[in-house]
This record gives structure tokens, C-alpha cells and sequence, in this order.
């Protein structure tokens, strides 16, 4: 590419003269419009829940779920102050319900996940059909659909929620309704939806209508069980240990159109080959502790920490005991746009 061009008196104050038309030089800023590679604010951040959770906890004291509509802290990306965004495209919280309380029945055109990190008894009810969540459930909220939250137990109920709030933001198509009662409806009974869409199975005449998997449970159970019967294969990938993507049944294609979810086990002692991609992404570890290394940053993590890799950064992980990592992207829409890449070498 050509050098960064000067800036003379003359080109100045053209510059200047043309402002008020609303035009502006594209030799000013093109190389940090379209730059070689990726080069993003994302800092690589970890959040430790044994800080975050005092802060939750105190947060469930100062404000209700109902008066909140969603009590949650927001885990916002340092590089990116003020924008409630974890990565240049997506956001992450860690949701607190306490015991009898009621988040507000409300839908949005931003499709969310859940990922459960403590607590039982809780609820979230997607379309008048309540899931009970469990550790290491993996739970879907699609756009547009009615959503309550809801605890019957004991204790303090946390998720980890995803959005893709700053994507829906860029293309400025957001959409929020109130319901106008705490709860929806209940209309249909507890595990309905997983029997017919998930147990290998469809309704024989049954047609997606969206494009979110008809699924909105993925239970830890099933998922821990999966990645230990297929370990005994021990076909490790050297970048990923052994790694799954959640699917909609009903077309192989990712579980969500704006994210990528995937499960992963890192056996004990695995250290990962070195691996970029595209998509900056959000892990969080529901069993083992370990370390990534992404250059001179080391984050050490353990059960539910969450932690964020930056776009086309460079990272390995290893696992000082066995290890099973959620993790989430705005894959799907990289691959669907021809802009997803990824970079297996080590150097
Ligand atoms: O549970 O519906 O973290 O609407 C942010 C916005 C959760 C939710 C968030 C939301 C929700």
C-alpha cells in the first residue's frame, strides 16, 4: 500500500470547505478503514466469578428482577468503555434471579442464550413452555419469542447470557415489547419441546418457520455424556481437544443464526496447537482449570469463569486437569457473509 498521504495547508483546507457538504477525504482514513488484518479494541479479559459474584449478590439486595426487568451485570470489554459489548459484536451478563422472584415476560428482536453457571429450580419460559435450568445447561431465547424468568428453589439462580446485541445495534433493527404480565401464558407442559425435536426425531410433517433450532434446551447431561463416550476414541484435534457445535436439528446448520455455540473437552495435561480465527469469542469453563496463552497474556481459569478471545488472536489452551469449556461466537454470521477464517498454523 502507498504511504499515508500529508496533510498540506491546501488539502487542509479543502478538507475544511467540504465538511459542511458532509464529505469527507476516504485517503485520510482509508488504511484504518480496511486494515491488512483484523485489528481489534477486543482486549483478552477474563472475569474470575468468585469477584463477580459478591457484586451480583449485592446487586439481587439493591434491586428486584421485576424492577430491574433483567437483573443482570453486564461483562463489558475494557477496550470497548461504555458500549456494553464484550466483543465488537456481541454481549455477555451474568444474570441473577433469587428465589420467588419474576423477570417480566417481554420479547426482542435480539435472540439471547443462556449458559446455566449456578443454582436449580430456575426458569425460563420461551413461548408459554418453561425449561428448567441446570449447570452447565445450554438454553435458547430466538428473537422475537415471549420470555420469562422465574425460581421455584433455593439459592441464587446466575446464567451467563449472550446477545447479539451490538450486531442487531450495527443494522439498526432493534424491536422491544413488554408483555404486560410478569408470566406468559403457560401453554404448553415442562420437556415438550425437547421430545419432539430432540430425541433424533421430527414431527413428520412438521416445516421450520424460523431459523433458530426448534430446540431450546441443550442439557449439560447430554452434552457432558456425548464428549465422554466420543473421548474414548481419543481423536484430539490439536487445536480444539475435542470440540462440538450445537446444532438445529432440523438443518445441521448452527443452533442460532447470529451465534455459534460449541462444547468442548481438553483432556488432562492437552495443550492445544496455537489457532486464530475470526471470530472473537466468549468461553467459560464448567469443569477443570487450566490457562490460555494469547501472546504475552496469560489467563488462568477454573469452573465458571468466563473469558473472551479478540478477533484473530492467536491462543492455546491447556488443561491442568480435565476440562470442558462452552464457548460462543458470531460465527454463523462470518460464515454465511464468506468472511469467517481461520489460521490452524502455530506460527
Ligand atoms: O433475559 O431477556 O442480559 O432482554 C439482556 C437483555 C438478558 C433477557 C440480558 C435481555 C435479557
Amino acid at each position: 500500500m502507498e504511504a499515508q498521504p500529508a496533510r498540506t495547508p491546501e488539502r487542509e483546507d479543502l478538507y475544511r470547505r467540504m465538511a459542511p457538504a458532509n464529505l469527507t477525504p476516504l485517503w485520510e482514513v482509508l488504511r484504518s478503514l480496511i486494515t491488512p488484518e483484523p485489528k481489534s479494541p477486543v482486549q483478552a479479559t477474563l472475569w474470575r466469578y468468585d469477584e463477580v459474584r459478591p457484586f451480583l449478590l449485592e446487586a439481587g439486595k439493591v434491586i428486584t428482577a421485576k424492577e430491574a426487568e433483567r437483573r443482570v451485570l453486564i461483562l463489558e470489554n475494557p477496550g470497548l468503555p461504555g458500549q456494553s459489548r464484550i466483543t465488537t459484536s456481541l454481549y455477555a451478563g451474568l444474570q441473577l434471579i433469587l428465589p420467588g422472584e419474576v423477570a417480566p415476560a417481554h420479547r426482542h428482536a435480539q435472540s439471547a442464550l443462556r449458559f446455566i453457571i449456578e443454582g436449580s429450580k430456575g426458569y425460563t419460559a420461551v413461548d408459554g413452555e418453561r425449561v428448567y435450568m441446570s449447570p452447565g445447561d445450554f438454553i435458547i431465547t430466538p428473537s422475537w419469542t415471549w420470555h420469562d424468568h422465574g425460581h421455584e428453589g433455593e439459592g441464587p439462580m446466575v446464567w451467563l447470557d449472550g446477545l447479539d446485541i451490538p450486531l442487531v445495534q450495527a443494522l439498526d433493527a432493534s424491536f422491544i415489547e413488554g408483555y404486560g404480565h410478569d408470566a406468559h401464558p403457560v401453554t404448553r407442559p415442562v420437556g415438550d419441546t425437547l421430545a419432539r425435536y430432540g430425541a433424533n426425531m421430527l414431527p413428520v410433517d412438521w416445516k421450520p418457520s424460523r431459523p433458530t433450532s426448534p430446540i431450546f434446551s441443550y442439557p449439560y447431561a447430554r452434552s457432558r455424556e456425548a464428549l465422554e463416550q466420543m473421548r474414548k476414541t481419543a481423536e484430539w484435534d490439536p487445536c480444539h481437544g475435542l470440540k462440538m457445535r450445537f446444532a438445529n436439528p432440523a438443518t445441521g446448520d448452527h443452533a442460532m443464526p447470529t451465534m455459534g455455540t460449541f462444547m468442548q473437552l481438553l483432556p488432562k495435561g492437552f495443550v492445544t496447537a496455537g489457532y486464530r480465527s475470526t471470530d472473537a469469542t466468549v468461553f467459560t469453563a464448567v469443569e477443570g482449570r487450566g490457562r490460555t496463552r494469547i501472546g504475552d497474556r496469560v489467563l488462568e481459569w477454573g469452573p465458571r469463569d468466563v473469558f473472551v478471545i479478540p478477533s484473530w488472536a492467536r491462543h492455546i489452551h491447556e488443561a491442568d486437569e480435565d476440562a470442558v469449556l462452552f464457548s460462543f461466537s458470531d460465527r454463523p454470521v462470518q460464515e454465511k457473509l464468506g468472511l469467517f477464517r481461520e489460521d490452524r498454523g502455530n506460527r
